[in-house]
């Protein structure tokens, strides 16, 4: 697995949590040392990468927003969205700590076409991907099943679900999109901090099963 025990102290960088609080069993027990990994959030324009990042970070995420304008109407598709101003141009990024000791960084991608050419750095040394997917408009995630299909990044469907539209079985979209039987595939609400976590653990569980020891 594509990931780095962080030893604070060893390589003179801050701890990854507040200071302030309690002492974590971690940070006295040199054989819990946190697992810091890097996790991607990717899928087409507007799916809800920003707000999953925003909804599960502990730190206040760094965000890339801009102002959409009436130049981008003709290319970026709001129908689903309306209530959309701005799209992200470089990246998110948060960070969550789960379990005490598995320190999770997430990279939200740009979803607009003209700005894929970052994916490949924001993949780099990330141990899988969660491909967020919207049933209104499912075919804007093939490029990122594509993506990750062709470069071998364990990644799991999150059908993140929007109110008002149709509520369908993950069984359903594993068939609509053909994942194989061993990706998880799960209905989830981007905006609900629990329903986010639920999607990061499936991942990190199913990268541990897609990577050798
Ligand atoms: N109703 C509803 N709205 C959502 C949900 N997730 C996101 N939104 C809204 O949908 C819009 C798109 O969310 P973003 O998080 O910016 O989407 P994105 O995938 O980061 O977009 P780009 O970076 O531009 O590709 C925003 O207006 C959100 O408030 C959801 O689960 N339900
Ligand atoms: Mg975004």
């Amino acid at each position: 697995m594509d990931s780095v025990v962080s030893d604070a102290a060893a390589f003179g960088v801050p701890p990854l949590v507040d200071t302030d609080g309690p002492v974590q069993p971690w940070q006295t027990d040199p054989t819990r040392a946190p697992v810091a990994t890097k996790i991607v959030v990717a899928g087409g324009f507007g799916v809800g990468k920003t707000t999953l990042v925003t909804a599960v970070s502990e730190i206040t995420p760094l965000q890339t927003e801009a102002l959409m304008t009436e130049a981008s109407e003709e290319t970026d598709d709001l129908t689903a969205t309306p209530g959309k101003l701005t799209t992200t141009v470089a990246m998110d990024f948060g960070r969550i700590t789960l379990d005490d000791d598995l320190v999770l960084y997430l990279f939200g991608t740009p979803g607009q076409q003209r700005f894929w050419f970052m994916w490949d750095d924001l993949v780099r040394g990330a141990i899988g991907a969660v491909v967020l997917a919207d049933t209104r408009r499912l075919k804007d995630c093939w490029p990122a099943l594509d993506y990750f299909e062709s470069c071998g990044l364990p990644y799991v469907v999150a059908v993140n679900h929007f109110d008002g539209s149709e509520l369908f079985e993950a069984d359903d979209v594993r068939e609509a999109l053909t994942i194989p039987a061993h990706i998880p595939v799960m209905i989830m609400d981007a905006r609900r901090r629990i329903s986010a976590i639920e999607t990061l653990l499936s991942l990190v569980g199913h990268a541990l099963d897609e990577t050798p020891e």
